[in-house]
C-alpha cells in the first residue's frame, strides 16, 4: 500500500504534472495536437512513470480524481497557450482516459463541467480510450461516446492492434481516430509483417471513415513513409519528446 498512500498524497498536494507531446500532421508538418501525459515526482525528488502509477491508481479507485486533475490540467494548459496566442492557438489537447476511469466515473459530465470552467469548446478535446475500455461494456461506452460527440470531443482508439476488441464494436462506436501501437510501428521499414499489419489499419481506418495516428516514429524516413501511405497524424521522438509547457508553446509559437 505504500505507493497508493504515497500517490494519495501526491494527488493531493499536486506533486504531480503533465508532458506534452506533439501529434503531427503528416501531410503538412504542422503539429494539431498535443497528448497529456502524467509525469509524478515525489517528495524525494524521484521521477515516477505512468506505467508504475496508473495501475496502482486503478486498483485503487484514486483513478478518478488524477483522471479529474489531468483532465482539468490539461484543458486549464490549453487556455493559457490560448491566451498566450491572443485568440484560438490552432491545436487541440489530448488526454487518457483509463477503461477503469470510464466505468467508474461519469466521463461526459466531468468533461463538459471542465469544459464550462475553461470557456473552451468541447471540440478542442481528444479523449483516447483504450481497447479495454470497450470490452467491457459497449452498450455503456457507446452512450459515452454519443454523449461525447454531441460536445464535439473526439474520441481515439489507443494502442490499436494490442488488445482484444472486435471489428464490430469498431463499426458500432463513434470512434474518430485509429492509433496505431508503437509496436507496429517502430521498426516496420525493415519488418514485413509489422508493414502488412500497418497498411490493413490504414485501409479499415479508411474504409470505416476514420483517421490515423501512428506512435512511437523515430526517424524521417519512417513519417515520410507513413504518410505516403496514407497515414493521418503521427507522434514519436523524431517530432518530440513529451515536454514540458514552455517547451511545446515554442513548438505552437513557431509554427504561428
Ligand atoms: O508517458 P508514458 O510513455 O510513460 O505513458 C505510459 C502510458 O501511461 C501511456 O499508455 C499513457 O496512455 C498512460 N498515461 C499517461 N498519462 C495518463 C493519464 O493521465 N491517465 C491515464 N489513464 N493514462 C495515462
Ligand atoms: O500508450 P501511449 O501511446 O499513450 O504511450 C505514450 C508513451 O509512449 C509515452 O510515455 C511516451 O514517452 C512514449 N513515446 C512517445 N513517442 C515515442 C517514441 O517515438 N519512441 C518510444 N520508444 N516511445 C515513445
Ligand atoms: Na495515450
Ligand atoms: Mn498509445
Amino acid at each position: 500500500f505504500a505507493m497508493e498512500t504515497a500517490l494519495r498524497h501526491a494527488i493531493e498536494r499536486e506533486e504531480l504534472h503533465l508532458a506534452y507531446q506533439p501529434i503531427c500532421d503528416l501531410s503538412t508538418g504542422k503539429v494539431v495536437s498535443f497528448e497529456a501525459l502524467a509525469r509524478w515526482r515525489d517528495a524525494d525528488g524521484r521521477d515516477h512513470f505512468p506505467s508504475d502509477f496508473i495501475p496502482v491508481a486503478e486498483e485503487s479507485g484514486l483513478i478518478v480524481p488524477l483522471g479529474r486533475w489531468a483532465i482539468d490540467r490539461a484543458l486549464s494548459q490549453l487556455t493559457e497557450w490560448d491566451r498566450r496566442a491572443g485568440g484560438h492557438c490552432g491545436i487541440r489537447m489530448s488526454v487518457n482516459v483509463s477503461a477503469i476511469q470510464l466505468q467508474r466515473d461519469v466521463i461526459p459530465d466531468v468533461i463538459e463541467q471542465a469544459l464550462a470552467r475553461t470557456a473552451l469548446t468541447g471540440d478542442r478535446l481528444t479523449l483516447e480510450l483504450t481497447e479495454s475500455a470497450i470490452v467491457g461494456d459497449p452498450d455503456r461506452v457507446t452512450g459515452i461516446m454519443e454523449a461525447l460527440k454531441a460536445l464535439g470531443t473526439m474520441v481515439a482508439m489507443d494502442d490499436f492492434g494490442t488488445g482484444y476488441s472486435s471489428l464490430a464494436y469498431l463499426q458500432r462506436l463513434p470512434i474518430d481516430v485509429l492509433k496505431i501501437d508503437r509496436s507496429f510501428v517502430s521498426g516496420m521499414l525493415a519488418d514485413r509483417d509489422k508493414i502488412a499489419i500497418v497498411r490493413a489499419i490504414l485501409g479499415l481506418a479508411q474504409a470505416l471513415g476514420m483517421k490515423t495516428t501512428a506512435e512511437g516514429i523515430e526517424t524521417v524516413e519512417l513519417g515520410q513513409t507513413l504518410a505516403a501511405l496514407g497515414c493521418t497524424y503521427g507522434q514519436g521522438y523524431v517530432y518530440a519528446r513529451p515536454l514540458d509547457p514552455d517547451a511545446a508553446w515554442a513548438m505552437i509559437a513557431a509554427q504561428a
